[in-house]
């Protein structure tokens, strides 16, 4: 797992067919495997991984894409995709679950626009989910968002002991691996910054993202484009998104960590690097 390349790399899968109505057929593929990961300094965890990582792609399209998404279950354990979203039952990824060694394929046209979610969603889900198979899923709107600096971030945690309770708390797998030097994430004063900001942490109910020295634009789930607040921390359930803009003013070292103390100092922390610009 490297954090520093997931935070900016979107899955947007291969067009095979572009439509008259300027729509894509675009074609992804999803292997479920267990795999040891490191989550903290010296630390391994027997996740279960979508495509080697967790959390696994992001994967991204636009509303009224086609999607086809094939998944091929290379795990010992029976496993489905449940993507969030618009779609007919049978591409819910609940009741078609795929054994060891089978394949599914989930398609549908992408609709609305906005920050989603896939997991496995075979019962224990809480085990299903916590041992690893989630990412995020961007649904990009027709007349695409202003440019900016974008980067995807998935919180979440890792219960090393099986105890139920999470002992490490990430963004994007690796605990405070945007706190180590040479690994901040780097910034220009002035750019516009787009966070697509997911929970998909387990055994806590909610978590949050902080942001020091500045504030944030906040669309909930990303749904609409008109902004809903402006603040400087966003809590979320489990399984809550939401898509934050800002950029700042002035340069330095500046901490983002989740505002329970507890989760910041397990691994929830970050820094964003600033520069001045030009
Ligand atoms: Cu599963």
């Amino acid at each position: 797992m490297d954090p520093g390349k997931f935070l900016s790399h979107f899955d947007y899968g291969k067009v095979v067919e572009e439509r008259p109505n300027g729509t894509s057929v675009r074609e992804y593929e999803l292997i479920a495997e267990d795999k040891e990961i490191l989550v903290a300094p010296g630390v391994y965890y027997p996740a279960w991984v979508f495509n080697g990582t967790v959390p696994g792609p992001t994967l991204r399209c636009r509303e009224g894409d086609l999607l086809r998404v094939t998944f091929r279950n290379a795990s010992k354990h029976d496993h489905t995709i449940h993507f969030h979203g618009i779609h007919p039952a049978n591409m819910d990824g609940v009741y078609e679950i795929v054994p060891t060694g089978g394949s599914y394929t989930y398609e549908y046209v992408a609709e609305p626009f906005g920050l989603f979610l896939y997991h496995c969603h075979v019962m224990p889900l809480r085990k299903h989910i916590s041992k690893g198979l989630y990412g995020a899923f961007i649904v990009d709107p027709p007349e695409p968002r202003e440019a900016a600096r974008e980067m995807v971030m998935v919180m979440n945690g890792f219960d090393v002991d099986f105890d139920g309770e999470n002992e490490f708390y990430t963004v994007n797998g690796v605990a405070n691996y945007y706190l180590q030097p040479g690994r901040e994430v780097k910034l220009k004063t002035g750019e516009l910054v787009r966070v697509y900001l997911a929970n998909l942490t387990e055994f806590d109910l909610i978590n949050s993202f902080h942001i020091h020295a500045n504030v944030f634009r906040l669309y909930r789930t990303g749904t609409r484009l008109d902004q809903y607040e402006v603040t400087d921390t966003v809590m979320l359930c489990q399984g809550e998104r939401s898509v934050l803009e800002f950029s700042y003013k002035y340069p330095g070292k500046y901490l983002f960590h989740a505002h329970q103390s507890e989760f910041a100092e397990l691994g929830w922390s970050g820094i964003f690097e600033v520069s001045a610009h030009g």
